[in-house]
């Protein structure tokens, strides 16, 4: 359990130009040999057990405690919450706490699910509704975290981000996304931009937090500059302690690199196809989350909350079906 991620830095194959926001280009433009070498970028595990620790921690503090009480319930009440805490996570994104109505509530929520937020200025006519996807455990007593971007004509981000300690904000759910059950896949790909990876997390934490869960999983990380990299303390973590489960792969788009933590370059077709499990080859499934365009190119977009839509863009042209796709 406390064995050492040793990944080599291999360079990947593809071509490393910079790219912006938008330019999730779809083309690969030759067609590359399947490689079987993996390629991963990944730090040596130097604190590989801090993950163990904090899970038995957790399972003896709650054992202390008796049934949680729900403060979401899935029943369309919108219940306020107290700002608690907020952290700095980079420039435009920050780690916002809310207190639960007691010490010992739980959010409600289960793997992979939603929570919504409304808030209505004075001046508006209608109140804006938005999902977020906590970061917490789902069975964490006394508070819910959210990790959320901050857009400047953001309705609702820009208020959360200009909000005080104390303050308080409407929420309800959860809003069910894709129902987890331990070892429902043997290998999970995640293909995550921006703040797309709040879901992808949760799914992650579940998973390994849960000692009978030996899913397989790999993350793709992009659209990112190297400082942008959010939630990269806890994906640490889960590098260092599950090697061989867990596998991470990091892009950025025009940083310099100054640490071996992240490659430079875009998600292309030629990346996936060498670090996806391969179309039809078993019981896996590949997850997509990030802005518009990053589904258009990757996966097609979606038709509405319950049409997934067809599987289009590069996981198309790889062979991926519909069934093998989830879009957040
Ligand atoms: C299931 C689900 C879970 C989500 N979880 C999180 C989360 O944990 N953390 C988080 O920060 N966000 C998350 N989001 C996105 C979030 O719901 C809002 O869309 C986001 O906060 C912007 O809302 P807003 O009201 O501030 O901006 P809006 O008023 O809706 O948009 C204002 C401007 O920002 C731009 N913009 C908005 N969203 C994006 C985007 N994703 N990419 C690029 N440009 C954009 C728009 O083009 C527009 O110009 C999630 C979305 C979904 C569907
Ligand atoms: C928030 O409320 C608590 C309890 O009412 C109070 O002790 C604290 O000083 C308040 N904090 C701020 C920043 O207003
Ligand atoms: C969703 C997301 O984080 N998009 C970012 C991708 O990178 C560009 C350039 O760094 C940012 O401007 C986007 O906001």
């Amino acid at each position: 359990m406390f064995s050492r991620a040793i990944f080599t830095r291999t360079p990947l194959r593809f071509t490393p130009t910079a790219c912006s926001r938008r330019a999730y280009a779809s083309a690969a433009t030759d067609e590359p040999k399947r490689s079987n070498a993996l390629v991963y970028s990944a730090i040596v595990g130097i604190a590989a057990g801090a993950g163990y620790y904090y899970y038995t921690t957790v399972s003896e503090d709650k054992a202390a405690l008796g049934p949680p009480e729900i403060t979401l319930k899935g029943d369309g009440e919108w219940v306020d919450l107290k700002l608690a805490d907020i952290k700095s996570v980079t420039d435009n994104t920050k780690k916002f706490r809310f207190e639960l109505p007691s010490e010992n509530h739980v959010s409600g929520l289960k793997v992979a699910s939603a929570v919504l937020a409304k808030y209505k200025a004075p001046t508006d006519e209608k109140p804006t509704v938005r999902p977020y996807t906590p970061v917490n455990d789902e069975d964490a007593r006394g508070y819910l975290d959210l990790v959320v971007k901050r857009y400047d004509n953001g309705r609702l981000s820009k208020h959360l981000h200009s909000m005080a300690i104390n303050q308080t904000l409407s929420f309800k759910g959860p809003i069910p996304k894709y129902e987890w059950t331990p070892n429902k896949h043997e290998h999970i790909a995640l293909i995550a931009g921006g703040t797309g990876i709040t879901p992808m997390y949760q799914l992650m934490r579940s998973i390994f937090r849960n000692p009978e869960d030996k899913t397989k999983v790999t993350l793709v990380f992009g659209n990112i500059s190297e400082k942008d990299i959010l939630l990269k303390e806890e994906l640490e973590n889960l590098e260092n302690t599950y090697p061989q489960r867990f596998r991470a792969l990091y892009l950025v788009d025009n940083a310099p690199l100054s640490s071996k933590r992240a490659t430079q370059g875009r998600v292309t077709k030629e990346l996936l196809k060498t670090v996806l499990p391969e179309p039809g080859s078993g019981n896996n499934k590949i997850f997509v989350c990030g802005p518009p365009g990053m589904y258009k190119a990757i996966s097609g977009v979606k038709n509405s909350p319950s049409d997934q839509g067809e599987v289009e863009g590069i996981l198309k042209e790889l062979g991926y079906k519909k069934e093998e796709v989830y879009k957040f």
